[in-house]
């Protein structure tokens, strides 16, 4: 029998749509379940939406609908929206499903059977104009925080738990489990406030229509807390006939909470949960927030950023990487678009991207385009045992952004091993050097099998998608270390390569999202009217000099990240000296040998001081150069017609 592992996300209030912040929970819930799951264990991964209460009635309230029907819409946008983000959940609660209201109706049977729940007097700010209740913190000058209505003290019949009675309780499960509340100072956090004294706690509501009825009283609801908290045993049939899946699957391993909702989870979770004789939660952890200009996301303060622009253009996996690997797991970060470009452009495009599309293109052609057998050990074996070892401590000690670092210090030390045995320079060597340039390759490749399957649960398309450049399917559970290295199936053809993160322009993006009323042009059409009104006729075609040029020499021009110095054989009596912009992309030794295709007439400019004596032609994907290259050898100097 496997292991099993249980790992939940809050479940998200319906008045709000989703944003960068339940996103973050959910990728990070969604990446811990996928890793388990390629450990071999069972895993049951959960999430949902908390339905009930006075928030979800008002919102409703103010659009001129029913509660439900809020509801259902906004669920309708989690669905579909986790869906394109790739979560993986095994299950969705909705606090409103007859499942659930079961569960909470039975957890508070056993809490009022063990003498824990009395009838009492709920004061509070109570505001005619929105029929609720507010507390003490959360009048203004006497108002109410959102309609401004005036509030006054008044009392209602509401039904308490002796949440005063578990102080000790708790402190001596904080104490047993120094890892149950993590990161480390949230769990300083908790003890200091539950040192601090426990009042008993109102868990209905008279004034409240929208909720589960209180057992035995209908006249009342739940406190939409215990309501919410109790999802994470209602989905798995707590309450019900068939509670399989509780017995299976609880307690929890992880909640993950944002560091907003840590002392529900921490104190009033574990309490109600002791009283009702169930077993404790194994881990709480507390994530930081999302801040934009230092405050935190949220509704209320209007500074949200919302998915759709970035995941329209990119998809799942760049979002889901950018969020693992900018936040430490714990700490507060900020959220920029910018930084998001960024890394896109420099680790995924420039490095991981640019590492697969170069590796593929030599396999191709310098091996015929038929994969090499890789090393069977050697340096590069070792180190990708290393960052694998690396990877899983850093995944079970919950850091998941280091397990991303253990990645990346992997990549660079496949990087630095193809610079060094530099397979542009092996393949001119003849035979004498065949078979250390395809032991070169096949390593490569092989380090680029394993990087997918290290990438699975962060970029699970991605991870895909290299396993499908590599002509060979994923592994759905994790091999043992020891049988990481060596999968690579040689001698399998491999399909051509596509560029896996074509570069991204920040600046035409903004552009692009500031456009307020008219929709930005698609690339089409902008070409469509380019090609109407900037027609050339064939003589004006002519007068552009086309030729086929060998490159000779290749080198970086000095203090220039973008520029390579070419010197090109155009079958004329000396090389030409061509400046190009493509060091982000090509090794200087790499297109030593290659041809090229020359724009030979343009007027000389100097570039960074150094005279370029012709452009050398390439397709622009984004910004990404691909170099023209004939289909066939043919002598330098060949027009181009
Ligand atoms: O609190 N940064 O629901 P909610 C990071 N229904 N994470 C953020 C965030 C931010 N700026 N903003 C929101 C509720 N989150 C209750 C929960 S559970 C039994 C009931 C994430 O819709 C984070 O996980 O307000 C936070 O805890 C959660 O969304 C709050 O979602």
């Amino acid at each position: 029998m496997s292991e099993r592992y249980m790992i939940t996300t809050p479940i998200y209030y319906v008045n709000d749509l989703p944003h960068i912040g339940h996103i973050y929970t959910t990728v990070m819930a969604d990446i811990f379940a996928r890793y388990h799951r390629m450990k071999g264990e069972q895993v049951l991964f959960l999430t949902g939406t908390d339905e009930h209460g006075q928030k979800i009635e008002r919102s409703a309230k103010a659009k001129g609908i029913r509660p439900i029907e809020l509801a259902d819409e906004v669920v309708g946008r989690y669905h579909t929206l986790w869906k394109q983000l790739e979560i993986s959940n095994d299950d969705f609660i909705r606090t409103t499903e007859p499942r659930h209201e079961a569960a909470v109706d039975e957890i508070i049977r056993r809490i009022q059977a063990n003498g824990d729940i009395y009838k009492g007097e709920y004061t509070g700010w109570y505001c005619a104009g929105c029929e609720a209740f507010y507390t003490e913190t959360q009048i203004v000058d006497g108002r109410c925080p959102d309609q401004n209505h005036p509030v006054e003290l008044l009392s209602e019949p509401s039904y308490f738990f002796r949440l005063s009675a578990y102080q000790d309780r708790l402190l001596n499960w904080y104490r047993e489990n120094p890892g149950c509340i993590r990161p480390r100072s949230r769990y300083n956090e908790v003890i200091r406030f539950v040192e601090g004294g426990l009042k008993d706690l109102s868990i209905s509501r008279a004034s409240i229509r929208w909720g589960v009825p209180f057992p035995g009283d209908p006249g009342h609801v739940v406190y939409v807390w215990l309501d919410a908290l109790t999802n994470y045993i209602s989905a798995l049939g707590f309450g019900s006939d068939d509670d399989s899946l509780y017995r299976q699957f609880w307690p929890a391993d992880l909640h993950l909470v944002g560091k907003d909702i840590l002392r529900f989870h921490c104190v009033y979770w574990p309490a109600f949960l002791m009283s009702a004789g169930l077993p404790l939660p194994k881990t709480i952890f507390g994530h930081g927030w999302w801040l934009r200009d230092e405050a935190k996301m949220s509704k209320s303060a209007g500074n949200v950023v919302r998915p759709d622009a970035l995941l329209e253009k990119f998809g799942p996996d760049p979002l889901r990487y950018f969020l693992a690997r900018e936040m430490t797991f714990g700490a507060d970060s900020s959220f920029s678009e910018e930084a998001f470009f960024t890394r896109y452009n420099t680790e995924l495009a420039n490095k991981l991207g640019n590492l697969l599309s170069r590796t593929i293109s030599m396999t191709h052609r310098f091996c015929g385009g038929v994969i090499p057998a890789p090393e069977s050990s050697g340096q590069i074996a070792t180190a990708a045992a290393a960052a694998f070892d690396a990877y899983v401590k850093a995944m079970e000690t919950l850091k998941p952004e280091r397990a991303l670092d253990a990645i990346w210090k992997w990549l660079e030390e496949l990087n630095g091993f193809i610079q060094e045995r530099a397979p542009w320079a092996l393949a001119k060597g003849g035979d004498a050097q065949r078979t250390l340039l395809e032991q070169t390759l096949g390593t490569c490749l092989e380090g680029l099998r394993v990087t997918a399957i290290l990438l699975a649960p962060f970029m699970p398309g991605t991870a895909a998608k290299i396993a499908s450049h590599l002509a060979i399917p994923l592994p759905d559970v994790f091999p043992e270390s020891t049988g990481l290295w060596g999968g690579l199936r040689a001698g399998v053809a491999l399909p051509p390569a596509e560029p896996l993160f074509p570069r991204a322009d920040f600046k035409a993006y903004l552009k692009e999202a500031t456009m307020d009323e008219t929709p930005a042009r698609a690339p089409e059409e902008s070409s469509k009217e380019a090609k109407t009104t900037n027609e050339i006729t064939i003589d004006q075609f002519a007068k552009t000099q086309l030729v086929i040029g060998t490159v000779r020499e290749a080198e970086r021009v000095p203090k220039s990240k973008k520029l390579l110095r070419l010197m090109v054989d155009l079958g004329e009596e000396e090389p030409r000296q061509i400046v190009a912009g493509m060091a982000d992309k090509y090794e200087p030794e790499e297109l030593v040998g290659r041809q090229v295709t020359v724009v030979a007439n343009l007027k000389p400019v100097k570039l960074m001081g150094v005279e370029s004596r012709g452009m050398v032609l390439a397709a622009s994907v984004d910004g990404e150069p691909f170099i023209l290259t004939p289909d066939g050898p043919v002598p330098p100097g060949t027009g181009v017609r």
